[in-house]
């Protein structure tokens, strides 16, 4: 703090008595804290104990097809639904991130704040719901900002590029402020900043749309580039610290080099400034783990070093497809881009979709819950995961084996300093693997992360439904593990 101004406060405290203390510490403090944890000692918001999780879904928020099916209209009523159909899973599960994307109720999205769009008497009712109900339940948010946020706009829209340009970024500049944490025009009573903003769900596949319909330039290449730049100066003018997301549809789903092709033009156009975090999303069409690398590879080849998101994935569990299959897939999906660099993975769903969601539909079956709310094996699979992975050191895992298609990772915990191996089997039929154990390691233990049941409506007692596997622990030093494995991934948990 320079002298002189602290002089200024100085007297003005003399002059007002102890109330101009408090009303020049918010602003004179935003100032000179930069970090989460001076501001943390400062008395001013923080998000941080769930920051390094990479475990999180989608399904905070009630889409808002949902919301007009079931009749929600109120905040009120928005946050009972959220209260009794999502909240007891996020936790029972261990979740604490979700992402909320454009299309839901209440969204982040112009429209949701800024109905007429002149960038004037923002209402931030509904999304100060989300955000209170979020805090209290100790999850975080990654929100969507989106010109164009709902459903039906990116089908019919005239253009893409907001008409005016000021009040677009003034939409932003306000949105930003509000949930930044920083003291300044903050909603009353905020916890847990929003520091992560995706723009816009899918551009390149809704280019692809709109070009099949006779208009190729709406959300082209060259049209989000132009609304990612207004996006990026009004969201850093707002919040140095926050975090631009950018965001494409992902390879694989029938849809081809879209992505690939919509990123290069990107790059053509300078994109690495305008952003901070790459995201794409995932809903292969095979079980196996070389789809995800080589996805992953092609993207990485293309943003250089920046961070990498998976804002959306899933697998169909097809008709026909086990659960257990499904459920293995998790820990695949999670481990491999976990161990591969990738910080945060949301999981699109925590139910299936309505039976009235056409067959086909690419994620229809990729619930943890059926439609009906019963638990798959998925949704055991996945409290699993989060029980023996969270609390890693995220920066610290090793990549032991992922060749011959055996895959083996492992990860120690910050707290206790213990190891934890995830090996899996992408083969037909088992295969022996070996592990070579830390040098101090005396006891483990090695679980299969799936259910041994043939359906999640077979668990009765979580604590006993994993089956445990024997190993040959061999003559050497340090010991080394021998054991068999199936199409089931397992832990290897040091105790
Ligand atoms: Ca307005
Ligand atoms: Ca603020």
């Amino acid at each position: 703090m320079k002298t002189m101004n602290k002089l200024i406060i100085v007297v003005v405290i003399l002059i007002l008595g102890i109330g101009g203390y408090f009303l020049l510490k918010p602003e004179r403090l935003v100032q000179e804290t930069n970090t989460f944890e001076e501001r943390a000692k400062a008395g001013y918001p923080v998000l941080m104990t769930n920051q390094n999780s990479p475990f999180a879904t989608n399904d905070f928020g009630i889409p808002s097809k949902v919301a007009k099916v079931v009749g929600i209209t109120t905040a009120e009523q928005m946050t009972r639904e959220i209260e009794s159909q999502k909240i007891p899973y996020f936790k029972e599960l261990g979740i604490k991130w979700a992402r909320l994307h454009p299309n839901i109720f209440g969204t982040f999205g112009w429209s949701g704040v800024d109905p007429d769009h002149d960038g004037r008497n923002l209402d931030f009712t509904k999304q100060d719901a989300l955000v209170k109900l979020a805090q209290e339940n100790n999850i975080s948010l990654i929100a969507a900002i989106s010109p164009l946020p709902t459903d039906t706009e990116w089908l019919t829209a005239e253009t893409y590029i907001p008409e005016s340009k000021e009040a677009y970024f003034s939409y932003i500049e306000q949105l930003v402020e509000r949930y930044d944490g920083d003291g300044k025009d903050d909603m009353p009573g905020l916890k847990y900043p929003i520091k992560y903003w995706q723009l816009e769900n899918e551009p390149d596949l809704h280019n692809k749309v709109r070009a099949s319909r006779g208009n190729a330039n709406f959300s082209s290449p060259d049209e989000y580039f132009e609304v990612l730049k207004l996006t990026y100066q009004a969201v850093k003018k707002a919040d140095k610290e926050a975090k631009v997301i950018i965001n494409l549809v992902g390879i694989g789903q029938g849809i081809g080099n879209t992505s690939i092709n919509y990123l290069q033009r990107l790059n053509e156009l300078g994109v690495e400034s305008y952003y901070d975090i790459f995201s794409y999303h995932v809903y292969p069409q095979s079980y196996d783990t070389f789809v995800l690398r080589d996805n992953l590879l092609k993207f990485k080849q293309l943003i250089g070093s920046k961070p990498i998101w998976i804002t959306e994935s899933g697998i169909n569990g097809k008709l026909g497809e086990t659960e257990e299959k499904q459920a293995a897939w998790i820990i695949k999906h999670y481990v491999f881009h976990i161990a591969n660099g990738v910080k945060k993975i949301v999981w699109l769903t925590l139910t299936d979709m309505s039976p009235n969601v056409p067959e086909g539909t690419v994620a229809k079956y990729s619930g943890l819950l059926t439609f009906r709310l019963a638990p798959k094996l998925s949704y055991y699979t996945y409290k699993k995961m989060v029980e023996v992975l969270e609390g890693s050191d995220w920066d610290n895992i090793q990549i032991i084996q992922e060749k011959d298609g055996i895959y083996i990772y492992k990860f120690v915990k910050k707290d206790t300093g213990k190891s934890v191996w995830v090996v899996w089997n992408d083969n037909q039929g088992t295969r022996k693997v070996r592990i070579t154990l830390d040098r101090d390691t005396k006891n483990v233990k090695i679980v299969e992360a799936v259910p041994k049941y043939k359906t999640g409506k077979d668990v009765t007692d979580y604590d006993t439904a994993f089956r445990e596997i024997k190993a040959n622990v061999l003559e050497s030093y340090p010991s080394q593990l021998e054991f068999e494995i199936g199409n089931i991934p397992v832990f290897v948990e040091e105790k």
